[in-house]
């Protein structure tokens, strides 16, 4: 069985009941002169996840392993869009306004697509949610019971939003997940380190936190 070094103890997981999660690699989130930089964030903190997750994908994919992708966004009329969500952000940056890559987080503008570096291959599930975590108004929970998945490796951005969302909602319905802490992001660095600090402390309260080499290591072996 493959086994990765992980915190709070060695992750052990059957590669024939474990999918690869993939959380929002948006161009909208990732692309200098996109919208979450013009929020002001450092997207240099995302796009440092960029190479170690083409890694991971590379040798996942070698391995015949899932892959699930998701992708944060709403229709074009915002129908599912919560009004409380659409108000939030600073006016001329809402969602549905335009941005640099289209509409921004609307489905079937180029901003909301993934980045080129990652793009999905055919056949490759790709999941579009209206919220932070993948399983709310999704059929991510149908995919994995046709994998008879019982493991996550959950990827992607950002670290205490859409990944951590994603995690909770999975440790609740009883996956185990391994998040690698190098194919994960914030824009923000005390919150990249306090996000992976809470998903192993007490125990492993969500989850387990590696990295990804061990994890290549243990699928290639
Ligand atoms: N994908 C995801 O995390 N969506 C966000 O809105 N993240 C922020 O950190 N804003």
């Amino acid at each position: 069985m493959p086994v990765v070094d992980a915190e709070p103890g060695p992750f052990e997981f059957q590669t024939d009941s474990t999918a690869l999660l993939v959380i929002d690699m948006q161009r909208d989130f990732l692309m200098p002169g996109g919208f979450g930089e013009s929020l002001g964030n450092d997207v240099s903190q995302l796009r440092r996840t960029i190479g170690p997750l083409a890694a991971l994908l590379a040798a996942w994919r070698g391995a015949g392993l899932p892959v699930i992708h998701t992708r944060e966004g709403h229709l074009p009329d915002l129908s599912d869009c919560p009004p409380a969500k659409l108000t939030r952000g600073a006016p001329s940056q809402r969602i549905g306004d335009p941005g640099a890559f289209g509409r921004i987080l609307i489905r079937g503008e180029y901003g909301h697509d993934i980045i080129d570096e990652l793009q999905p291959l055919d056949g490759e599930p790709v999941i579009d949610k209206p919220g932070k975590g993948a399983f709310y108004a999704t059929n991510l929970q149908n995919i994995l019971d046709k994998y008879q998945a019982k493991s996550l490796i959950v990827t992607g951005v950002t670290t205490e939003v859409c990944v951590h969302t994603t995690v909770r909602e999975a440790n609740d319905r009883g996956y185990e997940c391994l998040v690698p802490a190098d194919c994960v992001g914030s824009y923000f660095p005390e919150f990249q380190q306090a996000g992976l600090k809470m998903i192993a402390a007490q125990g492993g309260i969500f989850g387990w936190v590696g990295a990804s080499p061990s994890l290549i290591t243990a699928i290639q072996e």
